[in-house]
């Protein structure tokens, strides 16, 4: 039996191929035929190009319908997505091209790339690719794959500043969007707002992938504006958002229990979202917000419940089939409620980092991938997320290693080192400061290194504050005391 991703979405939607699948702001209507049939013309244009099952297609594109049909169009042939957040640089689109070494890049602009082909897909039909796309003949063809085939791969920084790329399987995907599916009681009447990039997991396949199982229409939108969302709640039943959707709605004059009349469903994830937020959400609207907890490398892990307690600050349960324990530093499992590294097995979690064994090895104890997450498991089974060991920062939903920023400032004239930290901040939860330490009688230049950070890296990666010290608080072992830089600095930009 083939289990090509795409039959098992088709399958679903098949009935209803004349119904509305993307509804725009505007009243636009994109039925799951036209997805079908833009998908399966995108299908021949990859085949022509050479996307065999098992090539990697680089994409890195502006949110469209035609891009979710070029996603799918992968699905189609058995080539890995391999997806790219728009906001990176040239010069961080040439690593992973240098990386995952493409038969085809589909960029957003045309430029020369080491990639054997590249192609231009803007946002609507007039761009290169989308056009080529319309005038193909459609290719319906499946290909076969197996479950433990790659379908994507995404890339997700790391702690010593170099990204590697989480391979997922199709078992992966499809057990994780049927369980999701499933838990969250999907209804033939729900109608989701789909504000997310389709990037990263959240968007592309938490929400796209219970969309089109659920084969019920989704608002979509190019990105997140909070009048724009509150103007069109009425219209859905469902939202899936990062907690800076919720803050920022939550700051609209008046928004509250009448938006959300016919709302059954707010769901949040991708970071902590504060349970001063949660209280102040039910207490506006009368909807305690469902939060779940996920990563790049296993999809969703945790969820609170549909029925039964959602309670602020904590993530919930363990999804069917994934199991969790929390360990201390010898991989001891630690006593219910006390924290520890989160650890997870099941069959959410990915097939490894491409073509990084050893580190793949090195991230896996006795079968369970180490999330580096600081939680606690209750008696009950309850999870809460209290911390990080890994030196990550998460703004606004997109995750930020550290060591990346810090070896672009390290490079900069005058500067002998620099400590990059995550500080509170209003809108986006956390936010990156730098501080910088300059070499004996030099003095760097704010300018270059705020234009050295602009040349290499994108833009939400990009530090709010940069400070010079003299130097860095050091431990007895003179390791960097970040957790006293986050104290002192805490209130910088609030
Ligand atoms: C935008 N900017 C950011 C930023 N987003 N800076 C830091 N962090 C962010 N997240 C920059 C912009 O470039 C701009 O810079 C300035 O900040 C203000 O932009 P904005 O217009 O206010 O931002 P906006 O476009 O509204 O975006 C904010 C956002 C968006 C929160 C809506 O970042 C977003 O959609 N985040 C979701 C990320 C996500 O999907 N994560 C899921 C990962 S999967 P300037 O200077 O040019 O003005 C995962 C697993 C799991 O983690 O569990 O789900
Ligand atoms: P990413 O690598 O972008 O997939 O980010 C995954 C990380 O986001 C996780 O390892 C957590 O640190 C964090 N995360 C996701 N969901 C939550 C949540 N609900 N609460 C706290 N942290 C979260």
């Amino acid at each position: 039996m083939s289990h090509n991703l795409y039959a098992l979405f088709r399958a679903r939607f098949a009935a209803r191929l004349q119904a509305p699948c993307f509804l725009g702001a505007d009243g636009a209507v994109f039925s799951f035929a036209a997805l079908d049939d833009l998908s399966a013309r995108f299908a021949a244009l990859l085949r022509a190009r050479g996307a065999r099952p098992g090539e990697r297609v680089l994409v890195q594109a502006e949110k469209s319908i035609g891009a979710v049909a070029l996603y799918l169009a992968c699905l189609r042939v058995g080539a890995v997505y391999t997806p790219l957040n728009p906001a990176y640089t040239d010069a961080e689109v040439d690593y992973f091209i240098s990386d995952c070494e493409p038969v085809l890049a589909v960029l957003a602009r045309p430029r020369e790339t080491k990639a054997p082909a590249v192609e231009c897909l803007g946002t609507d039909e007039a761009s290169p690719f989308w056009r080529a796309a319309l005038a193909a003949d459609p290719d319906h063809a499946l290909a076969d794959r197996a479950s433990d085939d790659i379908a994507a791969i995404l890339y997700t920084s790391g702690t010593t500043g170099r990204s590697k790329g989480a391979m997922l399987s199709i078992g992966n995907l499809a057990s994780n969007a049927l369980t999701l599916h499933e838990l969250w009681g999907f209804r033939p009447d729900d109608i989701l707002i789909h504000a997310l990039p389709i990037f990263h997991v959240h968007g592309l396949f938490v929400a796209l992938h219970c969309q089109l199982l659920n084969a019920t229409p989704a608002i979509f939108l190019a990105k997140f504006d909070a009048a724009e969302i509150r103007a069109l709640l009425p219209r859905a039943t469902m939202l899936m958002g990062v907690p800076t959707f919720y803050t920022r709605l939550l700051s609209l004059p008046g928004f509250g229990r009448a938006d959300c009349a016919s709302m059954r469903l707010f769901i949040s994830g991708s970071a902590p979202l504060l349970a001063e937020t949660h209280r102040e959400f039910e207490a506006r609207t009368g909807h305690r917000i469902l939060e779940r907890y996920g990563m790049t490398e296993a999809g969703m892990i945790t969820s609170n419940p549909l029925d039964g307690e959602r309670i602020p600050g904590t993530v919930g349960y363990p999804l069917p089939g994934v199991s969790i324990r929390s360990v201390d530093e010898a991989g001891r499992t630690v006593p219910a409620g006390e924290p520890g590294v989160i650890e997870i097995a099941g069959p959410n979690v990915f097939q490894g980092y491409w073509r990084m064994p050893e580190k793949t090895a090195s991230e896996f104890r006795d079968g369970f991938f180490v999330t580096g997450d600081v939680g606690t498991i209750a008696e009950d089974g309850r999870v809460a997320i209290v911390g990080r060991a890994k030196d990550l920062i998460i703004s606004g939903g997109f995750n930020i290693y550290p060591k990346e920023i810090e070896d672009v400032l390290d490079a900069c004239d005058g500067v002998s080192e620099s400590a990059v930290i995550g500080v509170p901040h209003p809108d986006f939860g956390e936010a990156v400061v730098a501080l910088v330490v300059k070499r004996p009688n030099a003095s760097p230049r704010m300018q270059s290194l705020e234009s050295a950070v602009a040349e290499k890296l994108a833009r939400f990666k990009h530090p709010r504050a940069i400070l010079i010290l003299e130097d860095l608080p050091r431990n007895a072992m003179g390791k960097v005391q970040k957790n006293v830089l986050r104290e002192t600095y805490r209130d910088i930009l609030k």
